[in-house]
């Protein structure tokens, strides 16, 4: 069989004060019908997020969508951030039905932007023009910028998931290079990505040096594309103390994809001064039989759960309802939650290993559900790791976990 080369990887995006998504909605799908890896950023993204996201992902170019004007300002911006966060490879093109003039596509290319795109431009064209601009091999890889610690990450990153290595357990540095690694795992659509959003903030506002990784997968069949989502949902992992890997699970069964480990060790060996503190290990969203996290690979396990998982007799079926060290029925504002609850508790206690029940509610801010499972998350303050092991920046003795204000 011949090998499948590695997909383009692009990111795409609505500017800042711009809700129009309809457009790049239908493009984004005719990319990934094309074998096209797309990282949807969402809608009312600034400069500033577009770039540093599109540097940690390591894509090839972004495209944008933009109608609610300001967008020979707003493209000229991408460019700059982008060269200042140490992705001026990373292309950028896009459109924007009838608000881009001619004239203003002049200004911008003049900018450095590759291609802008006018209405009736059939899809196809617009899909041959990524792949002939993007398809080959990347050029001058090696830029190193001011900021550029980011883009030697998610380059590195690259590198490891196209080699042929293997995947192996990772290995931690040393005892005070600890990152905790926090599993979570779930259905689809039961608020995986929101409640880490939620806990992401909590980390950051509990200490101000502190470093955090996120590697989210979506699910895909190996060679064809796929839409890397889970940033649209992400508002507090727009942070440079934040990190995030989109990984797409290329038919990997179980909830993570080829090459989550070696994501993994690449992040535990990060040089003392930019180590991760805390990593988020996202699944795809699972199914009954999956136990993605094995034995191991993380510290702690959240398997989140919605309400309307069905009969009671469904609970007997999850097999990470006997894994998980905390168990959280996220949307417990819905009706059926008091009894998923009361059922899952009962399952829990069946189980006697002392598995901690959550009920919470993700998309409320504040929510004091989120501040508990933030608190078992941290169970020695700050990251969760005792104090003796995190030696690391001196932030051992610094009060944290503090509450939010
Ligand atoms: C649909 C629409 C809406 C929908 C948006 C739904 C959604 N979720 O996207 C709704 C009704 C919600 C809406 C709201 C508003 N809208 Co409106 N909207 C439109 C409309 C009619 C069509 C846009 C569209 O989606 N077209 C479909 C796409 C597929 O067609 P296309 O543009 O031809 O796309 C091609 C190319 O442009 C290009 N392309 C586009 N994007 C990209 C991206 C990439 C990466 C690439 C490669 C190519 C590419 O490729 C496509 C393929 O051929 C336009 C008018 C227009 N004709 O453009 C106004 C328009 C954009 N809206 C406008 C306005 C003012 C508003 C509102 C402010 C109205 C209000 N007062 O509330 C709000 C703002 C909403 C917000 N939060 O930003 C104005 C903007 C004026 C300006 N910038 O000066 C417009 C131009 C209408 C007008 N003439 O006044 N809107």
């Amino acid at each position: 069989m011949a090998k499948v080369g590695p997909p383009i990887r692009l990111l795409t995006a609505v500017p800042i004060c711009d809700g129009h998504d309809s457009a790049i909605s239908t493009i984004n799908l005719e990319f990934i019908r094309h074998g096209i890896e797309v990282i949807y950023l969402g809608y009312h993204r600034s400069a500033d997020d577009i770039a540093r996201a599109a540097v940690q992902e390591d894509v090839r170019a972004v495209g944008i969508s933009s109608y609610n004007g300001g967008h020979v300002e707003f493209f000229a911006q991408v460019i700059r951030r982008l060269k200042e966060r140490g992705g001026p490879n990373i292309g950028l093109f896009g459109g924007g039905g009838g608000t881009i003039t001619h004239d203003d596509e002049k200004l911008m290319l003049k900018s450095g932007v590759s291609r802008v795109f006018f209405p009736g431009t059939p899809l196809e064209e617009i899909v041959a023009f990524v792949k002939k601009q993007y398809g080959g091999m990347r050029q001058g890889n090696g830029v190193v910028s001011q900021r550029g610690d980011d883009h030697a990450l998610a380059h590195e990153l690259t590198t490891a998931l196209n080699s042929a290595r293997p995947s192996r357990m990772p290995k931690r540095s040393s005892r005070n290079q600890r990152p905790r690694v926090i599993g979570i795992t779930g259905p689809g659509g039961a608020g995986k990505t929101t409640l880490i959003d939620e806990l992401v903030l909590r980390y950051l506002k509990s200490d101000p040096t502190l470093r955090i990784a996120v590697l989210s997968h979506d699910p895909s069949i190996i060679g064809s594309g796929a839409l890397l989502g889970d940033r649209a949902a992400m508002l507090y992992c727009q942070n440079d103390r934040v990190f995030m890997r989109s990984l797409a699970s290329a038919s990997r069964a179980g909830g993570l994809a080829p090459g989550t480990e070696r994501y993994l060790d690449i992040l535990f060996q990060q040089p003392h001064t930019r180590a991760f503190d805390v990593i988020f290990l996202e699944t795809v969203g699972i199914g009954q039989e999956a136990v993605p996290f094995g034995t191991g690979l993380v510290d702690q396990t959240i398997l989140v759960m919605s309400p309307d998982y069905g009969s009671r007799l469904q609970l007997q079926k999850i097999a990470m309802l006997d894994a998980a060290d905390i168990v959280v029925v996220n949307k417990s504002d819905l009706s059926a939650a008091k009894t998923a609850s009361t059922e899952i508790e009962q399952r829990l206690a069946f189980n006697g290993r002392g598995q901690k029940l959550v009920s919470t509610v993700a998309k409320r801010h504040r929510d004091p559900g989120v501040d508990e499972l933030f608190r078992l998350c941290t169970p020695h303050g700050g990251t969760g790791v005792p104090p003796m092991q995190r030696t690391q920046h001196g932030r051992d003795a610094r009060a944290t976990g503090t509450p939010l204000a």
